[in-house]
């Protein structure tokens, strides 16, 4: 069982292939966003697919249509799952939740650094579990807000950012109620990425 989510925040092509075939068997999922998208096309979600989950962090906040249209493209490059904000409110977050499929929904309540989202927080996991989505992001660094999330949603999966180089702790996110962590430059900017995940899987026990 593995618990980290990696971030490929990476641009080039063969860095993402070759980091995603090195440490895919050591991590639950990677976790792909726009630069690597931007530089590469939505192909790039089922070249990755062959060797891990992925998990599209396409930050969704648009219209219902829009939304739809974007999960679609996810879903045809066999994403796992995809992350989506629920500030644009529950008809967006509906669209989102109706093209996924069997692709798992998480939805964005709160953010590893402050923002206006603080303040509707528990409206927007309310609306997340009443729209059934799988999951929900909150921040691995803001420990008693992500406490206060767990604390709220029931059996939702959490996904937790901000571990390493924005200030939290592998060990705090997990024990505040996160199910997995979402890492990135701690791992791709080490020396050493694969050593770096074992050594991370070690210090919360897993294999
Ligand atoms: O700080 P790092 O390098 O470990 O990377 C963290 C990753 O999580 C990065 O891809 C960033 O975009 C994402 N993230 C946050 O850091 N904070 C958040 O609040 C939310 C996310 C995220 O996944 O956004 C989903 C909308």
């Amino acid at each position: 069982m593995n618990r980290i989510i990696f971030a490929l925040d990476v641009y080039d092509y063969n860095e993402a292939l070759s980091l995603s075939r090195e440490l895919s068997n050591d991590v639950f999922a990677i976790k792909v966003n726009w630069p690597l998208v931007m530089n590469n096309g939505i192909s790039i979600v089922k070249e990755i697919s062959r060797y891990s989950n992925v998990i599209c962090d396409f930050k969704i906040a648009d219209i219902d249509n829009t939304n739809r249209l974007i999960t679609e493209k996810a879903r045809e490059n066999n994403a796992w799952g995809i992350i989506t904000h629920s500030f644009t409110g529950r008809r967006s977050l509906k669209a989102v939740v109706s093209a996924a499929g069997d692709m798992k929904v998480f939805s964005l309540v709160s953010m590893s650094q402050e923002s206006f989202i603080d303040n509707y927080t528990d409206d927007l996991v309310k609306m997340s579990m009443e729209e059934n989505v799988y999951g929900l992001v909150a921040p691995g660094n803001r420990i008693d807000i992500l406490r206060h999330i767990r604390s709220m949603s029931g059996d939702l999966k959490i996904i937790a950012p901000g571990i390493g180089a924005q200030g939290g702790g592998i060990t705090d996110a997990i024990m505040a109620g996160a199910d997995y962590v979402i890492i990135g430059r701690s791992i791709y900017s080490d020396p050493e990425p694969l050593k770096k995940v074992k050594s991370l899987n070690e210090i919360l026990g897993d294999d």
